[in-house]
């Protein structure tokens, strides 16, 4: 592939220094943001991953910040999440939808106080229609973009890693939960959360500057620990059921067809937008939903179109995502079937780029 021409357009991050002297291989943009996507291989990345622990630039995941007595009101009309017993403190995977049910981000809330909400987002721009609604409601709340860049640390020995830099009592730190800690005399809200299933948390690193010194004061304690830059790994988060807005839902969808019915509570969702058109098609169910795929024969390529998934000579569904995992000794994709072709076991046919393959619906990878 063509390099990708850098501008202003596309931002750089405050560890995009580290991540190019770490050795970075390939980029992806996420939120007109730089997002690194392979370092050694992505199958070496997936290893050390599980094995060691890694810490990730993903400033991408950038900040909607609520601020002021409205903010709880408006975090509320945006998810269909019932966020009344939601603390200081806490963290929720929250579906965002419009007024038709359709998913417009799936990002993570984090509540800072009552009346101060950061909202970690996808890739979309959230920010123009949490603007819009608080403009058109007349609400009493500042929506902006803040000065905040996550950075991950996942990984296995995650825990000792983070004790190193910011003490012991980062362990005590609950998941989805978060405290603020101090780095060089600045406060760092630090949440045990991130986008794998191997453990670690997440650094809200307010200040670009302070962003290196972080960066640097992480690699020298993890010497030992054998740390590593990483990113978000294709084959882990295919693993572990993680879905990436874009690629495996869009708006098109409700929260119920991408298998988040379990984070809704749309009747006691009072103010939620998409509200009145969730209960009606809550009524009857999703005909169709996010499944775990398991894609026969050697390393399928990477999933930039959606694969059609066949029953017979019948569209029933489209892969998303796929990746080889070595782990499982097979290709584990996400994709979305159609309810008379759901059930685990069921057996169909996708059209992978280099021709047709037998395709097995799965509950999930892991477990
Ligand atoms: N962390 C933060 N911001 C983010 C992401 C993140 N913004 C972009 C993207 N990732 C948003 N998407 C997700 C998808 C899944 C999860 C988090 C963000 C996730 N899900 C767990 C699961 O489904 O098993 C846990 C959910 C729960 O139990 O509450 O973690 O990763 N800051």
């Amino acid at each position: 592939m063509a390099l990708i021409s850098p501008s202003r357009r596309l931002r750089r991050t405050p560890f995009s220094e580290g991540v190019e002297a770490a050795g970075v291989k390939g980029y992806t943009v996420y939120n007109h943001m730089l997002l690194p996507t392979v370092f050694r291989s992505v199958e070496e990345d997936y290893r050390h991953l599980k094995e060691a622990v890694q810490v990730w630039d993903v400033a991408c995941e950038r900040q909607v910040e609520l601020r002021g007595p409205d903010s709880g009101r408006l975090m509320q009309m945006l998810t269909p999440r019932d966020l009344r017993g939601m603390l200081p403190g806490q963290c929720y995977y929250v579906p965002i939808v419009d007024e038709t049910g359709g998913m417009l981000n799936d990002p993570v809330a984090v509540k800072l106080a009552e009346d101060r909400w950061w909202i970690s987002i996808a890739d979309s721009d959230l920010l123009m229609w949490v603007k819009g609604i608080a403009y058109g409601y007349r609400l009493d709340v500042l929506v902006d973009e803040p000065d905040v860049s996550p950075l991950a640390i996942q990984g296995p020995k995650a825990d000792d890693l983070m004790a190193a830099v910011f003490g012991d009592s980062v362990r005590d730190i609950r998941f989805f939960r978060f405290g603020v800690f101090d780095f060089q005399g600045r406060d760092m809200v630090i949440a045990r959360s991130g986008y794998s299933k191997q453990g670690g948390f997440e650094i809200y690193v307010e200040g670009g500057d302070i962003g290196m010194p972080l960066w640097h004061a992480l690699m020298e304690a993890g010497r030992g620990l054998d740390v590593h830059a990483g990113c978000p790994n294709l084959i882990e988060r295919i693993e572990a059921g993680l879905l990436s807005y874009g690629n495996d839902m869009d708006r098109s969808h409700t929260p119920h067809e991408c298998g988040l019915g379990r984070f809704c509570n749309t009747a006691t969702a009072i103010g939620c937008v998409g509200r009145d058109a969730l209960l009606r098609v809550a009524q009857e169910g999703p005909v169709r939903q996010i499944r775990a795929l398991e894609i026969d024969g050697p390393a399928a390529p990477g999933c930039d179109r959606a694969w059609s998934v066949m029953a017979g000579e019948r569209r029933v569904g489209q892969v998303s995502s796929a990746a080889w995992s070595p782990d499982f000794g097979t290709n584990v994709a996400i994709g979305m079937v159609r309810m008379t072709h759901w059930d685990e076991g069921t057996e169909l046919t996708v059209m992978a780029p280099d021709g047709p393959r037998r395709v097995v619906v799965r509950e999930r990878f892991w477990l």
